[in-house]
Parts: structure tokens; C-alpha cells; sequence
């Protein structure tokens, strides 16, 4: 056999190289690391449908191999002895396949009905609505509501209920466990226990649109207390502007925004994010970009520009204006 030469071996060894190198078991989008028991009962699911299937491949493989050698055709060998038929080897591989199936539906189905249960008493419950293209998250018992970063207590259950005005989403945090479609006019449901503080990244996964893979969210986990404080400070009214920021409410006041937004105690829009403590996100339009004075002032000036698709149209600030506001936006913390 020729060895080709270095160079036309080096581009299949150099691709399969960049394909591996992206290859991490514990990374931010991880569906092989949970932080809960509903995460993990769907991975122990996966990871026997994995082994079964092994097992099966490697049986298959194995059988083929012993086959194409042994009864392999040889120069000068008679006509094989021909076969009309083996009643024994008909009803093992129809039993065989049956009973795999078994193995597999007895776990699933226990998985299905442990995770569709009905919320445990005492869980936290938040409304997600999925729009086109950011989430909202409403919480009834706390009069909080919030967008793109959901954060939730360690150790109580919470059950979400997913709804959606526009077109069909899923909501999907791959360390918290499996997605779950957002449809419009039924209410789907969600509910685990977070184990572990920490940001879990998560994303639209069905495709939505134009902007659906800039629909990203966080679930920031905290401990009991600091969840309770952070309630308390979104529950506050959105605070007064100091001087500096004083201009960027009169301009938001008078301008479309308030059509579209709310701001509690200043504007009462429905159809976009509730921005009454802004300030306090550290991500902008979904995950998109960080928060801070430059992204939000270019933002403001003209969101499809940044965001493809985007909802929010450009309402005709000039950069200084949208500056003066984004400046105001900024001081909700
Ligand atoms: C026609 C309705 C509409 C108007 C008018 C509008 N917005 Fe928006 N705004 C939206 C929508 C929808 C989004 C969500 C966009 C996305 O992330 O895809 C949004 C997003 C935002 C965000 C990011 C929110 C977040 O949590 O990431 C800010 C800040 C914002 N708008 C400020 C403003 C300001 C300031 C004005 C007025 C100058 C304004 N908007 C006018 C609909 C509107
Ligand atoms: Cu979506």
C-alpha cells in the first residue's frame, strides 16, 4: 500500500482535530453534567440506551465478521448447503428485539412519570413566556417580573409554566435537564430542584425565526437568603434617577418606549421586556451582548442593527439621546 504523502494526510487529520478539540464533557451547554435529579433520572435513561446499544452493535459487528469469514466464498468450494427457513432463529430474533424494547420502555416510561409529575407543595412558581426573540419570567407570588436571566433559589422546587404569545419555542437549560416546548395557548410545565449555585446557560430550541439563535437566557442559582434579597430589590419600585440620569427619563417618557415597555410607576407597556430594574441585568436582548453604556446606547439607536429581526424598530434617538437613556436605563439596579 502507498502512503500518500504528509500534506494530503495532514488536512482529514488537521479537520478531525478542529471537530474534537470542541469536544468537553463539563462546559457551560453540558447535557452530560446536571445540577438536577430531573437532569440526571433522563441522563441514567440515556446512558443505558447508550450501553444497550453498544451491546447490540458489538453483537451485530461480531456475528457479521464471523460470518463473512467463515462462510466466505473460496476458489474451487462446492455450492453451499441451501436453507429454506429455521424456525429457531425466526423466533429468537423476533423475541430478542421484543425484550430489548421492554428493557428500554420500563425505565422511560418511569422517567416520563417522574418528570411530569405535579409540582411539589411549597414550590416556587414562575411563569416563562417564550417571545420572538427573548423570554419573560413572571413571578405571581412575588410580583416580580423579569427577562432573559431567571434566577431561582438552591434547594426548593420550583415549577415553571411555559406559555408563549408568538409562535413555538422550547425552553431548554441543558444542565438543568431535558427541553421543554413553549406553545401558544397551552400551558406546558417544568419542575425540578436546583442542587448547585451557579449561571447555567440556556437557549431557544426550535427554531422561531430570524433572531432564534440570539434567544439565549441564564438561570443564575443563588442561596436561599440572597434569592430573598434580590426579590426584595426587584419588588422596589424602580428608583429616581439622579441628575445625571434625570434627562434619560424625561426623554423614555416622552418617547415611543413607553408604548412597548413597562417601568413600573413610569410606563406600562405588555409587549416587551419589563426594564424597571434594568440596570441589575448584566446581559442585553437575550444573552446577546454585555450591559453596559456603549452596547446599550448603540442598542437603543437601532436594535435590528444588533439584533436581526429584532421587535424593537429604531424610534428615531439621536445618539445623544439614546445615551441620555441608556443612562437612565443603567441607574435601575
Ligand atoms: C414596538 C415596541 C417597542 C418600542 C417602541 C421600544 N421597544 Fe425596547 N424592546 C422591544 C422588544 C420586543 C424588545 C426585545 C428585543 C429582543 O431581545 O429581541 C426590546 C428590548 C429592549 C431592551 C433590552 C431589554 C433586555 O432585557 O434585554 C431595552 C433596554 C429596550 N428595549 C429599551 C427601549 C427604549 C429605551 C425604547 C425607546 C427609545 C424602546 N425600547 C422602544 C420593544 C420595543
Ligand atoms: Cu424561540
Amino acid at each position: 500500500m502507498r502512503i500518500p504523502p504528509l500534506h494530503r494526510r495532514a488536512l482529514p487529520i488537521a479537520a478531525i482535530t478542529a471537530v474534537l478539540g470542541g469536544c468537553a464533557w463539563d462546559t457551560p451547554m453540558s447535557t452530560a453534567v446536571s445540577s438536577t435529579e430531573f437532569g440526571r433520572s433522563i441522563l441514567s435513561l440515556y446512558g443505558l440506551l447508550v450501553w444497550v446499544s453498544a451491546a447490540i452493535i458489538a453483537i451485530v459487528f461480531i456475528g457479521l465478521a464471523w460470518v463473512l469469514l467463515h462462510f466466505r466464498e473460496r476458489p474451487g468450494g462446492p455450492l453451499p448447503r441451501q436453507i429454506r427457513g429455521h424456525t429457531l432463529l425466526e423466533l429468537s430474533w423476533t423475541i430478542a428485539p421484543a425484550l430489548v424494547l421492554l428493557i428500554i420502555a420500563i425505565p422511560t416510561i418511569q422517567v416520563i412519570f417522574r418528570t411530569q409529575g405535579a409540582a411539589p407543595r411549597g414550590a416556587l412558581e414562575v411563569t416563562v413566556r417564550g417571545w420572538q426573540w427573548w423570554w419573560e419570567f413572571r413571578y405571581p407570588s412575588l410580583g416580580v417580573v423579569t427577562a432573559n436571566e431567571l434566577y431561582l433559589p438552591v434547594g426548593q422546587p420550583v415549577v415553571l409554566r411555559l406559555e408563549g404569545p408568538d409562535v413555538i419555542h422550547s425552553f431548554w437549560i441543558p444542565r438543568l435537564g431535558g427541553k421543554r416546548d413553549v406553545v401558544p395557548g397551552r400551558i406546558n410545565q417544568l419542575t425540578f430542584t436546583i442542587d448547585q449555585a451557579g449561571e447555567y446557560w440556556g437557549q431557544c430550541a426550535e427554531f422561531c425565526g430570524t433572531s432564534h439563535a440570539n434567544m439565549r437566557m441564564q438561570v443564575i442559582a443563588v442561596p436561599r437568603q440572597e434569592f430573598d434579597r434580590w426579590a426584595a430589590r426587584q419588588k422596589a419600585p424602580a428608583p429616581e434617577p439622579a441628575e445625571a440620569a434625570a434627562d434619560g427619563k424625561a426623554i423614555y417618557a416622552r418617547s415611543a418606549c413607553v408604548g412597548c415597555h413597562t417601568i413600573r410607576g413610569v410606563s406600562a407597556g405588555a409587549i416587551a421586556p419589563d426594564l424597571t430594574h434594568f440596570g441589575s441585568r448584566k446581559t442585553l436582548a437575550a444573552g446577546l451582548l454585555p450591559n453596559d453604556l456603549e452596547n446599550l446606547t448603540t442598542w437603543i439607536v437601532d436594535p435590528p442593527r444588533v439584533k436581526p429581526g429584532a421587535k424593537m424598530p429604531a424610534v428615531g434617538l439621536n445618539a445623544a439621546e439614546a445615551r441620555a437613556v441608556a443612562t437612565y436605563l443603567l441607574s435601575l439596579k
